[in-house]
């Protein structure tokens, strides 16, 4: 009798929650996974991808709420709140964590990388994993790398087509030095402000322009307060799961291996995403009325010229192993 109904409790159990699920050491949790961006837009929608492939995952035990728009705060505040605890998940630039793990400058490097594949290779290869290691000992868990994009400028003074065209600009750069040095070189007077605050800053004139993939330029809706557009593609900016450490590490072995498994799906999704839209959102921007410039190359090489003694700088600073590392991971990948 007491076997019987055991077995009936057991069959319950696997059908509300699946076969595997049942097998595994999973609790009910909530986890509040922030963002940056609105919730239309690329970041948005991998989030929300996560949040169903966790559920799928675990048979709906562990529930992620997301929260965009920057509603936890913007990147630094967030990453602070997971360091403390107070905060399990989060996505955001890698930029604002160059105060934390000095090495991720290297992927602020202007012109370092010529395209995505390039980037995959590096950022999923062995320095992109050293690198997600490196947080563990300040109380992040790196899970994977997403594609925020190739930036490009705009600004609402004038069109800005030679490299000396950003002489005087009021430029919102991310809380990240290589950023700020990088356009301090360029001769714009470069301002650190939060991503949350970046909309209401140009909409004010506060600064006259800003820096980002075209997606969030079309997501974050800059085209209402941004005329000019200039296609310099100058750096390639990664986007950054991360967990709590003090939280990851109360989690079961089964639980860690759902949450990896779904952030490395939504990676996939994230990119896939993200490239389509990216491929479309140059002609929306034109059709929202921006006046979009390629910069020609030779101004392009002018950029990169002022930039180097800012390349150095990093290199100073992430050490030279580590820069001949990514520089060998890239001409692997380039084939040379
Ligand atoms: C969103 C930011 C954004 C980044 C920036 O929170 O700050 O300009 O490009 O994507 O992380």
């Amino acid at each position: 009798m007491k076997k019987w109904l055991l077995t009936a409790a057991a069959a319950a159990l696997t059908l509300s929650f699946g076969a595997h699920a049942y097998a595994q050491n999973i609790q009910p949790r909530l986890i509040r996974f922030g963002y940056g961006l609105n919730e239309d837009s690329n970041q948005g929608r991998a989030a929300r991808f996560f949040a169903e492939e966790v559920a799928k995952r675990s048979g709906g035990k562990l529930k992620v709420r997301t929260f965009g728009a920057a509603t936890l705060g913007p990147d630094p505040q967030m990453q602070n709140a997971l360091i403390g605890g107070a905060q399990e998940m989060m996505v955001g630039s890698t930029a604002t964590l160059v105060g934390t793990v000095k090495e991720f400058a290297i992927w602020d490097v202007p012109f370092m990388f010529a395209n995505e594949k390039e980037a995959d290779a590096v950022l999923d290869g062995p320095v992109g994993q050293k690198l997600l290691d490196k947080l563990q000992e300040k109380g992040l868990v790196g899970l994977v790398y997403w594609e925020n994009g190739f930036r490009n400028l705009t600004n609402s003074r004038h069109k800005i087509e030679k490299a000396e065209d950003l002489q005087g600009v009021k430029l919102r750069v991310m809380q990240n030095p290589v950023f700020i040095d990088t356009f301090k070189a360029a001769g714009a007077n470069a301002v650190p402000l939060a991503f949350a605050e970046l909309f209401t800053a140009l909409e004010t004139k506060a600064v006259d322009g800003q820096e980002n993939p075209y997606t969030t330029i079309v997501s974050s809706k800059f085209y209402e307060v941004q005329k000019y557009l200039t296609v310099t593609n100058h750096v390639y900016s990664p986007w950054i799961m991360t967990a709590s450490k003090v939280w990851w590490d109360k989690l079961s072995p089964d639980e860690q291996k759902i949450l990896i498994d779904a952030a490395v799906a939504s990676r996939d999704f994230e990119r896939a995403d993200t490239r389509a839209e990216a491929a479309k959102a140059l002609d929306q921007l034109k059709a929202d009325g921006m006046d979009v410039t390629v910069m020609p190359p030779e101004e392009v090489a002018k950029l990169r010229e002022k930039a180097a003694p800012v390349t150095k700088t990093v290199i100073d600073s992430v050490g030279q192993p580590l820069w001949d590392e990514v520089q060998a991971e890239i001409r692997k990948t380039r084939g040379t």
